[in-house]
């Protein structure tokens, strides 16, 4: 009875295969080919299983005999074999990059969920270094952290996550993964080429990054910076942005995808990253309002717990005040770049609160906004 069962199982995933396209790269099959299908790969990387069929279309496969394995979501590891020989290897890497972009079928959004502040992995941006106050041709460097010492990274298998930024105001905006606790030497890496201007919209620039691990088994645990944000603003700023005024250009993690060694999507709170540009005369015309050599950078804001405060520069202490001006907390930094502020134990109502941020030289003032449970 057994026997005959197997065979009826047999029968039935051998029929139902039948017909299933897989398309060059798009290795989680949800209709466009991109940095997510690199983590299906790296997951299913090693495994062998039967050959796929050729197609008539360029760059189409379909499915034989499903593979043993199968994704959490149900997805049969045959659609990893981007390549269709019978084997998920560096060749299925390959395609997704020959195949980028490409759409053909209406396109299923993957990602993380939203996470909760406190609650979830963060993903953030630190304070930028180098080249402040920022104008025409500046460059600086922005450490990008996952994780915290209280909220740490668990078995992380593969990070895919793409920057929205204004490409205007950018000659170029390019990310270095950082070898410390992602374990690279153990991992694949991936920069897709820059869309600028993507559909047509104005100045919206669009970086996709990907890394992943090798096999089910190779994961890695911690918490703290996974790479640099590399920022080149552009050389001519005229017509751009008005004489001596200055502009927020704006830094935005749009979509992540965390997989853990399950593999499976954990939720990801996302950043965003404000720098202020200056014309070259707004410098020159207003330098005793713009020392703006510091940059102070609050994550997360809105936030239901904490507040991790990050600056280029020593800070000596922060005041928070109430909208009306009431003082509510002090906090000694002696000399600190970087501290949490705890919402709770400063008695916080839900609203907006200040920021005085004092370093040696400069005042900073930081607005922050509290959300309570
Ligand atoms: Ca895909
Ligand atoms: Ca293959």
């Amino acid at each position: 009875m057994k026997h005959i069962f197997s065979v009826l199982l047999f029968f039935v995933v051998f029929v139902s295969a039948k017909g299933q396209d897989v398309v060059s790269g798009d290795a989680n099959n949800n209709g466009i080919v991109d940095h997510f299908d690199i983590l299906n790969i790296g997951y299913a990387f090693g495994t062998v299983g039967p050959a796929l069929m050729e197609h008539g279309e360029d760059g189409v496969f379909e499915i034989a005999v499903f593979w043993e394995e199968y994704f959490p979501d149900g997805l049969n590891y045959a659609f990893a074999d981007t390549n269709g020989d019978g084997l998920v290897d560096w060749l299925d890497f390959i395609s997704v990059f020959t195949y980028y972009g490409e759409e053909h079928m209406p396109v299923q959004p993957v990602g993380s969920d939203d996470g909760i502040p406190g609650v979830d992995i963060p993903l953030y941006f630190g304070a930028p270094q180098g080249g402040l106050p920022l104008t025409a041709g500046s460059q600086i460097s922005v450490p990008v952290y996952l994780g915290t010492a209280d909220i740490p990274v668990s078995e992380l298998h593969g990070l895919a996550l793409t920057l929205e930024f204004n490409s205007d105001f950018c000659a170029s905006v390019d990310f270095e993964f950082d070898d410390s606790w992602l374990k690279l030497n153990s991992a694949f890496l991936f920069e897709a080429p820059q869309v600028i201007n993507e559909d047509g919209s104005e100045g919206i620039g669009k970086m996709d990054l990907a890394m992943t691990h090798f096999g089910p088994d190779s994961t890695s645990s911690g918490y703290g910076q996974i790479g640099t944000m590399n920022i080149i603003i552009e050389d001519v700023l005229v017509g751009l942005l008005p004489v001596k005024d200055s502009i927020d250009v704006l830094f935005s993690v749009k979509e992540v995808l965390l997989l853990n060694g399950d593999p499976l999507a954990v939720p990801v709170v996302k950043d965003t990253l404000e720098v202020m540009v200056y014309h070259p005369e707004a410098l020159v015309a207003n330098s005793d309002d713009i020392p703006m050599e510091t940059d102070v950078h609050i994550f997360p804001n809105p936030s239901s717990s904490s507040y991790r405060i990050y600056s280029n520069k020593p800070i000596e202490k922060i005041e928070v005040y109430g909208l009306l001006g009431n003082l509510i907390s002090v906090r000694d930094l002696n000399g600190k770049e970087t501290c949490m502020l705890d919402a709770t134990s400063m008695q916080l109502k839900q609203g907006t609160y200040i920021l005085i941020v004092y370093t040696g030289e400069e005042i900073i003032k930081k607005k922050v906004v509290y959300m309570s449970d």
